[in-house]
Parts: structure tokens; C-alpha cells; sequence
């Protein structure tokens, strides 16, 4: 029955497609001049036509701007955030000045210099003079944004040697994100994927002193007003961490660790302050009303309304579930973070309490897990 009606389907396409190019050939055999050559009706045609695509260009433009422009992103949440927002509207600005002119002229010449009937165009092998100035121009002004650009880029990427940050590493994996604490001695423990085992789930070497007192998590704390160095490390695939509200991205290469650091300036409770964040939010909360109008019709549970909180997504395409791939981010005070950091067990602590042996259900014990003591002293 499918293939029949897939038949039928096919034949009605190609009777439409035979009746189209009859309609085709009788609107041409009408034309008096049924020559191959244009004719100055034929350049006429083509040179308002370019018009028409200026004026689509134009037009397009500005409704995107109307339409789509409340999506680029809010206030910036990082120090260095405001730097690279700058270099952003310095380009866009530039860019769309040069784009609005250029397109004009490039398309205005194509329509004042059409084909006409018996001229001839001018023609010279090269002018110095012209060449100079679309050289030079463009060589200044590029030259000036690449400067400004690496300026801009080296300062983010700048961390001085003894400067007071927080080591942090992120870990990515098909399809989630872990977050490891370096811990009271500030240094990362080593890692290596051929330490993974059970709740050891980012390769962390045991033996290593400095791993003692690392923390794994899956939720990331940063304190306001304080460097984060994090560094990045990548379990199977191509992942990119991408913070959007702290303009900080950077690749999380398999076999290799990269960096990127930065100092958040705004806490989340004061985010969600922000005219901007509040006026997306309750655009957000607006289409999750109407869709959970439609989920209680059908008798399933409403959607919970949307609050808003910073968040570290993969914006690389790594596999089927990368749309999921986020953990949220809260910016916090110092004494929060420092409270919520204490709070979280060492990695050293989850492998031992994992490995512990089972005790008889019977008999329970109570085991009571001092988070705060690394493993070196709950060896001692
Ligand atoms: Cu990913």
C-alpha cells in the first residue's frame, strides 16, 4: 500500500515538473527575441535585481537586529569580561559600518555599469593609485584589530607568576562535567586515565601527596573577587568548557590538560538582579507556562519555574546527549565557598569509605566520615 501511494506520488511530481517546464518553454517561445545574447531589457532586468538583493541584505539585517538581537549575552560576570566585550563591539561596530558601505557600492556599480547595447567597457591592466588606497586601508584597520585582539587575548590569558589563584580542574566526559578541588595545599594531585576505577571516576593518583586532599564534585562553588585558575582535562572526546556569563572558553583536549583563568565579579544572588537576566527569565518562564498549561491537559506534572544560575556547558558538538552536558556554576562570598568546600568529602575519603568492607546489616555501626581530615591523617 506504501509503495502504491509512493508510485502514485512520484508520477503527479513528474506530470507537475512536465507541466512547469511547458509553462516554461511558452512564456519564452512569447519573447520576440529568443537569442541566447542579453539584450538591454534582459541587463536592465539584472541590474534592478541587484537592488532588490542590497535592499534584501538591509532588510534582513534589521530585522535580525529587532527580532534576535536581545539574545547576545547580558553583563558580563568576569573582570576581564568588560575587556572582551569591548573588542566585540569594536569589531561588530566596524564590520557592519564597512559591510553596509561596501555591499552598497559593490551592488550600485553593478546596476549603474549594466550592459548597454554597443558599449564597450572601459578597460586598464592596473592603477597604482586605486590599488594603494584598497590596500592600505584595509591592512590599517585590519592590522589594528589583530593588535587590539592579541592585546586584549595575552591579558586575558596572563597569569602572573605567584599570583593568588584558586586551582580548580575541570573535567569533561561524555556527557556530564566533574569538578576537582586542589584542596588546603592548593595543588592539583596527578591524574591519569588508567586510574579510573569505580568512584575514582577522573583518574586521580592516590599515591601522589598532593592528591590527599583533593575534592571531586559535581557542582561548581567560585568565590566573587577571587582568580580561579582551572584547567581542563578531557576523559574520551573533543569537549569545550564554555562559561558564556564569564566570557571564558577553552578546548578540553584528550591527552593533554589546557588552561584558561579568570576572576568572577558578580555573585549569582546579584546576577539574578540584573534588569537583563530578570527580563529573560521571565521570557523563559513565559513559554514554560504555556508549555506546562499543555503537560496538565495531558495530566502530567507542571514544569517548576526557571530561575537563573550561571553555567558551565560543552560547546562542542561531542556526541549524541552534548545539548546536556552542563553543570551550573554559583558565585558566591568567600566564607560560603570556604563553608561549601569544607563541607565536600576528599576524593582520598570516597575511595577508602567505597572500598571499606561491608558491614553486617544486622550490627549496624555507626561510621562517622570526617571530611575536613585528608587521607594522610586519617592514616596517622
Ligand atoms: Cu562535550
Amino acid at each position: 500500500m506504501n509503495s502504491l501511494l509512493v508510485l502514485i506520488i512520484v508520477v503527479l511530481l513528474g506530470v507537475a515538473i512536465w507541466q512547469l517546464s511547458k509553462i516554461f518553454n511558452l512564456t519564452t517561445e512569447k519573447s520576440s527575441d529568443d537569442s541566447e545574447i542579453a539584450n538591454d531589457r534582459d541587463n536592465n532586468v539584472n541590474g534592478y535585481l541587484m537592488f532588490a538583493f542590497v535592499g534584501f541584505i538591509y532588510i534582513f539585517t534589521i530585522y535580525s537586529l529587532v527580532k534576535w538581537g536581545h539574545f547576545v549575552l547580558g553583563t558580563p560576570a568576569s573582570e576581564h569580561g568588560v575587556d572582551y566585550d569591548n573588542l566585540m563591539y569594536i569589531s561588530m561596530v566596524i564590520i557592519f559600518i564597512v559591510q553596509t558601505i561596501t555591499q552598497f557600492l559593490l551592488h550600485y556599480f553593478a546596476f549603474k555599469y549594466r550592459g548597454k547595447e554597443g558599449q564597450k567597457a572601459l578597460y586598464f591592466a592596473d592603477n597604482n593609485k586605486l590599488e594603494m588606497i584598497w590596500t592600505v586601508i584595509p591592512v590599517i584597520v585590519l592590522a589594528g584589530l589583530i593588535l587590539y585582539g592579541l592585546y586584549t587575548w595575552n591579558n586575558i590569558m596572563n597569569v602572573e607568576k605567584g599570583e593568588e589563584v584558586i586551582n580548580i580542574e575541570l573535567y569533561a566526559k561524555q556527557f556530564s562535567w566533574e569538578a576537582r578541588y586542589s584542596g588546603e595545599d592548593n595543588t592539583l594531585g596527578k591524574a591519569n586515565v588508567r586510574y579510573i576505577k569505580d568512584v575514582n571516576t577522573l583518574g586521580v593518583d592516590l599515591s601522589d601527596p598532593a592528591a590527599q586532599d583533593d575534592k571531586v564534585v559535581t557542582e561548581l562553588h567560585i568565590p566573587v573577587g577571587k582568580k580561579i585558575h582551572f584547567r581542563m582535562r578531557s576523559q574520551d572526546v573533543l569537549h569545550s568548557a564554555y562559561m558564556p556569563h564569564f566570557r571564558a572558553q577553552m578546548n578540553c583536549v584528550p591527552g593533554m590538560v589546557t588552561e584558561f583563568a579568570f576572576t568572577p565579579t558578580i555573585t549569582t544572588a546579584e546576577m539574578r538582579n540584573d534588569p537583563k537576566i530578570i527580563a529573560k527569565v521571565a521570557d523563559i518562564n513565559k513559554i514554560r507556562a504555556k508549555k506546562s498549561a499543555e503537560l496538565v491537559a495531558k495530566g502530567q506534572p507542571a514544569l517548576e519555574p526557571y530561575t537563573f544560575d550561571y553555567l558551565l556547558l560543552c560547546n562542542k558538538i561531542c556526541g549524541a546527549s552534548h545539548y546536556n552536558m552542563q553543570i551550573k556554576i554559583i558565585v558566591e562570598s568567600e566564607a560560603d565557598y570556604k563553608k561549601w568546600v569544607k563541607e565536600q568529602k576528599t576524593i582520598a575519603a570516597q575511595v577508602k569509605e567505597a572500598s571499606a568492607p561491608k558491614v553486617d546489616p544486622a550490627a549496624p555501626v555507626e561510621v562517622v566520615v570526617d571530611s575536613t581530615k585528608t587521607m594522610a591523617q586519617a592514616v596517622k
